[in-house]
């Protein structure tokens, strides 16, 4: 059987400022938190490589933007640095930065690329996590002027705009379990970050709604579809609310413009409600999203809790289930299921009245990529292509089942580096020498190209 996708279909990958753009000598670009964390405890970093070492986008844009053109993409995710835009957070213009992106965005079109451009991608700006952060409401101001400054700079380049990528990373990671600068573990400074992030991003949609700027506006969402060990009440109650912690509490207020009651019922019994108005909430009823990019990489298997930890956390209410039949890409750790693709995408459909989406990421980190060059140079990385295929497959089930997907972007197009794991699991189509710079197309890419070029599903070999 064939899998075929629409002719208008979105074909790209994904990447992010912090983890491709790398830093230029005087670029005027301000310190954000990853650029401080590493300079303050790269022993955290794997090899101790920081965001400094990135795959230098910001030198080498046109060519890259070329070479993923060469591979089929007809757009591509990336995200502007708030802190190349204000080196401050607020304030002043750096206008090398605005040249540099304006310059990004043309290139991009002239080469056929279409930019979805997302605002923050885990980077704030380090003066403003100096005042608190995302707890400080100071900063939901600052993000709504970053943001309509950047609608007013580059709004005749771009028509598709995402303000945040997995907001509940920042407060899992931040604020919860320590893979993200302030690295804190505390559920009620956690639960008002969440908060002020969902108000950041609503007025955001507010600023580009009254703005009146072309295009659209969304919010992109790691979703985990969760399954419950078995269908006893423990285990089912258990994963109803592991899903409102992590799966609706972004996404219900950016397409039902609500927070999920369960949640904010749990959150007032253990007094960790954070602060809020009767404004705020209004604001974020009234700024739902055009579109929705969601990330998907891995299921989420959960059981009732077993144990009680000191202080509030998921884990007070459920625990982490390892099913038996479980594939694992060993690498990152991640269970690879990519009927949960589908699953996602059926409940977008009957629980949220089939909004326009599109999958944001999905990809296969792996160590060690060298293990598989052949005689050519080329990476055959098979695994990868099986990994695509499989979510692909997956993706077409649910357009044919009525699904209002309108694209695929795979995470990522160069190898980039990741925040904590830096260069050690490699996602890309095409391969990175860090010593050397240079660009690769592995067999994936190719396929990739097979794939975007004719809108069918290529076999794996
Ligand atoms: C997503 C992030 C990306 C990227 C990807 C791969 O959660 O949006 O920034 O890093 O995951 O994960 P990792 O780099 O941790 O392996």
């Amino acid at each position: 059987m064939k899998y075929t996708f629409p002719h208008n279909f979105y074909w790209g990958s994904a990447t992010s400022a912090p983890q491709s753009e790398g830093h230029l000598p005087d670029d005027g670009k301000g310190q954000n938190i990853w650029d401080y964390w590493f300079e303050e405890n790269p022993e955290l970093f794997f090899d101790q490589v920081g965001p400094q070492t990135t795959s230098t986008f910001a030198k080498n844009y046109r060519e890259d933007l070329r070479l993923l053109r060469s591979i089929g993409l007809n757009s591509l995710r990336l995200s502007i640095s708030w802190s190349r835009i204000f080196p401050e957070g607020t304030g002043e213009i750096n206008e090398q930065a605005v040249a540099f992106y304006r310059d990004i965005f043309t290139t991009m079109h002239e080469v056929g690329i279409e930019p979805f451009v997302n605002l923050f991608h885990f980077d704030l700006p380090l003066p403003l996590q100096n005042l608190g952060g995302w707890e400080n409401r100071h900063v939901v101001s600052a993000f709504a002027t970053y943001a309509s400054t950047c609608f007013s700079l580059f709004g005749d380049l771009v028509a598709h705009w995402f303000t945040f990528n997995e907001p509940i990373v920042i407060v899992e990671c931040g604020y919860l379990y320590q893979f993200h600068y302030p690295a804190v573990v505390d559920s009620k400074r956690a639960a008002q970050v969440g908060y002020h992030l969902a108000l950041a991003h609503a007025c955001a949609v507010a600023a580009f709604r009254s703005g009146k700027f072309p295009g659209e506006i969304g919010i992109i969402v790691n979703l985990s579809p969760i399954y419950p060990k078995d269908l006893s009440p423990e285990h089912k109650q258990a994963a109803l609310i592991a899903d409102c912690f992590f799966n609706r509490s972004f996404l219900d207020p950016a397409l039902k413009g609500t927070f999920p009651q369960p949640l904010v019922d749990l959150l007032q019994a253990h007094d960790a409600l954070p602060n809020y108005t009767e404004h705020d909430l209004a604001i974020i009823a009234e700024n739902t999203v055009d579109i929705l990019g969601v990330n998907y990489y891995q299921p989420r298997r959960v059981q009732a809790p077993t144990h009680q930890p000191e202080q509030l956390m998921p884990e007070t209410y459920f625990a982490h289930y390892e099913w038996p039949e479980r594939i694992m890409n060993p690498y990152r750790g991640w269970e690879i299921y990519p009927q949960g693709l589908f699953d996602l995408a059926i409940r977008l459909k009957n629980d949220y009245g089939n909004p326009r989406w599109y999958v944001a990421e999905n990809g296969m980190g792996v160590e060690n990529e060298q293990r598989f060059l052949d005689e050519t140079g080329q990476i055959q990385d098979t695994y990868r292509i099986q990994f695509f295929h499989d979510h692909l497959s997956a993706l077409a089930s649910a357009l044919a089942s009525g699904a209002n997907c309108v694209g695929y972007h795979v995470w990522t197009g160069i190898d980039n580096w990741s925040w904590l794991n830096a260069y050690k699991n490699r996602y890309g189509l095409i391969a990175l020498d860090l010593a050397t710079q240079t660009r690769t197309v592995k067999r994936s890419g190719l396929w990739f190209k097979a794939l975007a070029e004719t809108n069918v599903l290529p076999d794996v070999e």
